[in-house]
């Protein structure tokens, strides 16, 4: 396999262990190397702060995109999380367009909602461009309230395989090509990831750790996107990321003081080799 360049697109949150304080780390990790550009700088995460500041970045895409066109600098992959402004989602694309790779991979964590509710900074607009977005992505990595959002499907704490099936199927209509669907459990103590890809459905079941974690939306869309371009099936790549997220919250369980984020860091090297296993 060879070496690959991957650029991962999302704020910068100082403090709170999500967005690109973990993508950075996690991509390195899984042995490729990571260019960043980041979409905001805040002084924390805005899930469980107040008063956080917040630096815009929008004005600087654009100079910095064509400085790497003019430097010819292209990558294997375009990765995007939480953006700063529904601006940058025509950015966004035009870095699609412009600066991958021939079949280079176009993946996209719609990051903008969580537990039935859209993150503070986002409105309808936002919402209704991620859709064009979402569109233009070989791979969508939504948590079930964000596949509501994109598709205008009700969003249930509580369902069946037909619901779940009935999303992608709504995704897939909007133009995404291969589906992770975050955060799918049929029962109370169980959570697990539906992977849709040509026509059929898999779906990976395991444990679900009752405290609740912010970041590890983060944690699993950079693992995925890790073990992916080491080469893994898509499949296999959402395997691996669920189980180093389910790993990172047992390493954080127990430590109240510890709630905005996971204890991803000790556990890398373990994830690492995983993503990078040539079996
Ligand atoms: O983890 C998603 C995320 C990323 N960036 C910022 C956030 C959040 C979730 O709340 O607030 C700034």
């Amino acid at each position: 396999m060879s070496y690959k360049r991957v650029l991962t697109i999302q704020d910068i949150s100082c403090f709170g262990q999500c967005s690109l304080t973990v993508a950075l780390p996690i991509l390195s990790a899984a042995g490729l190397e990571t260019v960043i550009l980041p979409s905001a700088v805040l002084s924390t995460h805005t899930a469980g702060f107040t008063g956080f500041t917040v630096r815009d970045l929008t004005d600087d895409i654009p100079a910095i995109a064509a400085h790497w066109k003019k430097e010819n600098i292209s990558f294997d992959a375009a990765y995007t999380g939480y953006l700063g402004s529904t601006e940058q989602i025509g950015m966004v694309k035009n870095i699609f367009d412009t600066l991958l790779v021939p079949g280079g991979k176009k993946i996209v964590d719609p990051a903008m909602a969580d537990n039935g509710r859209l993150y503070p900074a986002f409105d309808a607009g936002y919402v209704e461009a991620m859709k064009t977005l979402v569109a233009e992505a070989d791979v969508i990595l939504p948590n079930i309230t964000e596949a509501c959002f994109l598709t205008g499907e009700e969003y249930r704490e509580t369902y069946d395989e037909k619901y779940i099936a009935g999303l992608s199927e709504k995704l897939r209509a909007l133009g995404a090509k291969t589906i992770v669907l975050t955060g799918v459990g049929y029962t109370a103590d169980r959570t697990g990831v539906a992977v849709f890809e040509n026509g059929s459905l898999a779906y990976y079941e395991h444990k679900k750790i009752a405290q609740g974690s912010h970041g590890t939306g983060d944690v699993y869309a950079s693992a995925f996107v890790g073990a992916l371009m080491q080469g893994k099936t898509t499949y296999d790549a959402a395997v691996i990321a669920a189980d180093y997220t389910v790993a990172c919250i047992e390493n954080t369980q127990g430590d109240d003081s510890h709630r905005y984020g996971v204890k991803f860091e000790p556990l890398l090297a373990d994830y690492a080799k995983k993503a990078a296993s040539r079996d």
